[in-house]
């Protein structure tokens, strides 16, 4: 009998030989873009018959306790510099286009005219854009912009439509000032600075400005100008990450962590790394099979992360109480298992 893996069809005749893994993986004739169809195709095949999750069970978390109280200051300091600024810029992250941003912002601070920039858009899945814009439009969002910051794709539309947006609007008691000023709005994480810094080195040719990083919190405070273009000249206020206290829900919350905007540690890096693991087979994404050598894909969040931590070989020594006295064991480390998924 053949040892290959084989799918069988509703009326129980064989209907698919599928090749080893191996076979496919490193096939040198496929061009990579079939290769990774036919390892999706694979996973998907070699997925348990039963279903996925239908929900994913949040477990009565409480939101509140992911969202420190530092930003309600934040927030006030901002108000407090609205009169020096001509237009907001709000930068979200393109992954999760409709949920998490902050309405307590535009609240605040939306008497100026608003530009969307939905950053990190190599990370994301453009594929249903216009609905994107559809829905974004429905909300009141007139004015949007997609960006890559690691490219600078799209960040030299943003001096332009920012000129074009003030001086078609009521510039209140600035009306007299040559220069236009922007302040940069939005929750953690999502590359206010990195947008701040790449319209400076586009158009002024000049190094960062704005500290950057990869966890949320790193611009602390709101910033003093930092001027972005010669002509027309114009200036960025920068400002720390906002987080809505009022969040919609949990699963809206774990969206949030997903991309990094919460920290890691305050929702548990097993409930992000569960969270994902069940957004991943929902959408019968199943790379993490071929990327930890996994027989098959999942939908047990412990399964997984014992499988990541054995094939990277992170263990961590663990004591345990038997009748004889304390025994120290090595064990799986899940949570670095889940950092790196
Ligand atoms: N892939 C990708 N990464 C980006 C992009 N823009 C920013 N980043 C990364 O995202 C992380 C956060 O960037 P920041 O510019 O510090 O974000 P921020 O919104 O200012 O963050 P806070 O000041 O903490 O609120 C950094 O690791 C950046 O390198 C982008 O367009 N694509
Ligand atoms: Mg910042």
């Amino acid at each position: 009998m053949s040892s290959q893996p084989t799918v069988a069809a509703g009326n129980g005749s064989v209907v698919l030989p599928l090749p080893p893994p191996e076979k496919v993986a490193t096939s040198g004739q496929v061009p990579p873009a079939q290769q990774r169809e036919e390892m999706r195709l694979l996973s998907f095949l070699r997925a348990p018959a039963v279903g996925w999750r239908e929900r994913f069970d949040c477990g009565g978390r409480e939101v509140a306790r992911w969202f420190p109280g530092h930003m309600a200051k934040g927030l006030k300091d901002m108000k407090k510099r609205l009169h020096q600024v001509d237009c907001l810029l709000e930068v979200h992250d393109a992954r999760i286009p409709l949920s998490g941003r902050n309405p307590m912002l535009q609240d605040a601070l939306g008497v100026r005219p608003h530009l969307l920039v939905l950053n990190k858009m190599d990370l994301a899945d453009l594929t249903h854009k216009s609905r994107i814009l559809e829905c974004l439009e429905q909300q009141g969002v007139k004015h949007i912009l997609f960006t890559d910051c690691l490219k600078d794709e799209n960040i030299e539309k943003i001096v332009p439509l920012v000129t074009e947006l003030v001086h078609s609007s009521q510039r209140y008691q600035r009306s007299e000032n040559i220069e236009t000023s922007m302040m940069v709005i939005g929750v953690p994480n999502v590359g206010k600075s990195s947008v701040i810094n790449s319209i400076r080195r586009l158009h002024l040719k000049k190094g960062k400005a704005s500290s950057v990083g990869a966890e949320p919190g790193i611009t602390r405070a709101v910033l003093t100008r930092i001027q972005v273009c010669d002509r027309p000249l114009m200036f960025l206020l920068d400002t720390p990450g906002v987080l809505s206290p009022r969040i919609e829900s949990v699963e809206i919350g774990l969206k949030l962590a997903l991309c990094g905007t919460i920290r890691d540690h305050l929702v548990g890096e097993d409930v992000i790394a569960d969270y994902l693991l069940y957004t991943l087979n929902r959408q019968q994404q199943f790379s993490y099979v071929e990327r930890y050598k996994m027989t098959s894909p999942c939908d047990d969040v412990e399964t997984l992360l014992k499988s990541i931590a054995v094939h990277l070989g992170k263990t961590r020594r663990v004591k345990v109480l038997t009748g004889t006295g304390d025994m120290t064991v090595t064990a799986p480390n899940y949570n670095a298992a889940a950092v790196d998924f």
